[in-house]
């Protein structure tokens, strides 16, 4: 099955998305998503100006000689921009070999371990009253594991709060600028726990993504001060590049601990997994080189009993979520899949066989990953730049994590 073309697809219906489209001498295409927001055009000129002459001719069944290729062959190995491009071809090539063998992709993995997706939705609210209602109605929707998020007295945005239901965090053509105080933040979020658990019970799984804000100390008083809730994770506590900021983390709480969603590579993931410092590895599909090396993730996090806890948000493309159910539904050390629904324009233009149901999700039996791309309506949303917003630290203006 040999290729014969390759085409990148960058659309905008509600928010921006890079496709690569890879098309074979048998009439089969495979589709991978390339999206990385805030530099979604950097990816799509890596693909177009560098990967797609390499890959004319060659033969789509290689999916494990090409990634080597694309990773070991560009001599620059890693980083977002590489591991997305590379990450797009794999998907794509993933998504051929299955539509050649006539199966669904997680049949190609290994079969199936588990009969449905776990997965956690968003609740979202302005302040912890509004949290708590929101968290009612998702659970009311049928979810078993509920993220919670909500604004913070003293700040006028906070991570994860949008202006109700769909939350695009890329919202301005040069990043917006946002106030950040982690002891105001600190001071809220143990009561805001408090109060969500209190309300919905013991049953419901509860989720918190701290987004990379606390200084590793923080983290570890944030982790103690919630562990009478029983949270089933706390996300990105500290920025991850020095990874014994969790050794000190995991010193004074037994918080579960969930990373990974800006990582790239299993080289970002090894001493987190090998010295136990985290439950959760949060790698995904379009980010963390595609299938065949977020399978190698998977297996490491394994031999450590870490679980996967894929990325879901809604600036990954449907194409990245169906390919990341089917992994889902084989991988054996599965822990949970984050749910962001898109909106409707976004699910139009890449018609797509899975579904949510009643705080599960499904892959279908299609063969392939199970997504597709209406090219005619996606060209009538053209690209807009959008940026992701950057943090000041409220009292100074200190540039921090966003
Ligand atoms: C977040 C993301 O869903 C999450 O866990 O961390 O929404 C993240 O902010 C975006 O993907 C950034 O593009
Ligand atoms: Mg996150």
């Amino acid at each position: 099955m040999k290729i014969t073309a390759a085409r990148v697809i960058v659309c905008c219906p509600g928010r921006n998305f890079v496709t690569l489209k890879i098309e074979t001498d048998q009439g089969l295409t495979g589709l991978g998503d390339a999206t990385l927001n805030g530099r979604e055009l950097a990816v799509a000129s890596y693909l177009n100006d560098h990967v797609i002459p390499c890959l004319i001719g060659r033969d789509a069944h290689q999916i494990e000689d090409l990634w080597q290729y694309l990773y070991k062959g560009a001599y620059w190995r890693r980083g977002p921009v590489t591991m997305s491009a590379i990450a797009a071809v794999d998907t794509a090539l993933w998504d051929l070999k299955a539509k050649a063998a006539g199966l669904p992709l997680y049949q190609l993995l290994g079969g199936r371990s588990r009969s449905r997706v776990l997965v956690y939705g968003h609740a979202n609210g302005r302040d912890i009253e509004h949290t708590v209602d929101e968290v009612l109605r998702h659970r009311d929707m049928g979810f078993q594991a509920i993220r919670a998020q909500s604004g913070v007295p003293g700040l006028d945005k906070v991570y994860g709060v949008g202006q109700g239901g769909f939350y695009e965090p890329a919202d301005a053509s040069l990043p917006s600028e946002h106030d950040w105080s982690s002891e105001k933040y600190l001071r809220h979020t143990p009561a805001l726990f408090a109060a969500v658990r209190e309300a919905v019970g013991p049953d419901v799984h509860l989720l918190h993504d701290a987004h990379h804000r606390l200084t590793p100390i923080e983290a570890a008083r944030l982790g103690k001060a919630l562990e009478p809730f029983h949270l089933f994770w706390l996300e990105d506590a500290t920025p991850a590049e020095n990874p014994q900021a969790f050794a000190l983390i995991r010193q004074h709480t037994t918080t579960p601990l969930a990373v990974g969603e800006v990582f790239n590579s299993l080289w970002d993931c090894k001493t987190l997994i090998e010295q136990q410092w985290i439950d959760y590895i949060r790698t995904t599909v379009v980010h963390a080189g595609g299938i065949s090396h977020l399978r190698r993730i998977a297996d490491l996090a394994a031999l450590y009993q870490v679980r996967t806890g894929c990325h879901g948000a809604t600036d990954l493309s449907p194409v990245c979520i169906g390919a990341a159910l089917h992994f889902d539904t084989w991988v054996p050390n599965f822990g949970i899949q984050e749910y962001m629904p898109h909106t409707e324009a976004t699910l139009a233009v890449f018609p797509h066989d899975y579904r949510f149901e009643q705080g599960f999700m499904y892959c279908g039996e299609t063969p392939g990953h199970g997504v597709d791309i209406d090219e005619a309506l996606a060209a009538r949303y053209p690209y807009q730049r959008a940026y992701l917003p950057v943090n000041r630290l409220q009292h100074d203006g200190t540039l921090w994590s966003w």
